[in-house]
């Protein structure tokens, strides 16, 4: 038998969790990590700003995006898709930060799926009140790689979901460091996030953060 340092209550190093087939959270994850991570999510965000998008039926989402990598999940009057240039700033996305690569990678082998290769990263930024809906990610090419995903800043409730949007949903907490990678049978599940409650969070401030490791392509 082997003793785990983190192992029972109390313990303050990573935790895993099954949220059930194909589901598995890491909490404390990224906590090593943060500060890299926020300083280039910054860097990402000025090459890209954060923009609300519209979606397809013209409503604002509420969250605020950007992107980085080869591929940038966006949304307008067309419809979703992935882009290989940023719409606003009219130039390509801001390449992947080392950091955010190796992270998505170690995670993505924790979780049993070695080889991930994201070529997109959609950073979500909530405020006080945003919150997304009910909702499949089924913009991508292929459902066999998994999604990494990172929660940054303060807490969210996230909503899990079945393989129909009239199925129940899991509520599960995420918070700063919390790394969740979503594939096999849970990467096509419904999933959302409750609106944001107001707080302050030491190193981010009033807003969550929330880094999405695709392969888009
Ligand atoms: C489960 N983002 O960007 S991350 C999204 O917290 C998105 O910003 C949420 O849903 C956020 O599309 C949730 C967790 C997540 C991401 C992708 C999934 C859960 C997923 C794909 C399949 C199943
Ligand atoms: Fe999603």
């Amino acid at each position: 038998m082997t003793m785990d340092l983190f192992d029972g209550l109390g313990g303050t190093g990573p935790r895993e969790e099954s949220l059930g087939a194909g589901a598995r959270v890491l909490r404390g994850f990224a906590l090593t990590q943060d500060a890299e991570l926020l300083s280039a999510v910054h860097d990402v965000s000025l090459a890209s700003p954060f923009r609300h998008m519209e979606t397809p039926g013209g409503f604002r989402m509420s969250v605020a995006m950007t992107n980085c990598g080869a591929w940038g999940w966006v949304t307008d009057r067309t419809g979703y898709r992935y882009a290989d240039v940023d719409p606003v700033q009219g130039r390509p996305w801001p390449e992947m930060p080392a950091v955010f690569l190796r992270l998505a990678r170690m995670a993505a082998a924790k979780a049993g799926f070695d080889g991930f290769t994201p070529d997109a990263c959609l950073v979500n930024r909530y405020e006080p009140g945003a919150k997304m809906s009910l909702h499949q990610d089924k913009d991508e090419r292929d459902f066999t790689a998994p999604i990494v995903s990172v929660s940054l800043g303060l807490p969210a409730v996230f909503l899990f979901g079945g393989a129909e949007r009239a199925d129940s949903s899991a509520r599960v907490r995420l918070s700063h460091g919390d790394v969740v990678v979503w594939g096999g049978p849970a990467r096509l599940r419904y999933h959302g996030v409750m609106p944001l409650k107001p707080g302050h969070h030491p190193r981010v401030g009033g807003h969550r953060i929330n880094l999405t490791f695709r392969k888009a392509q």
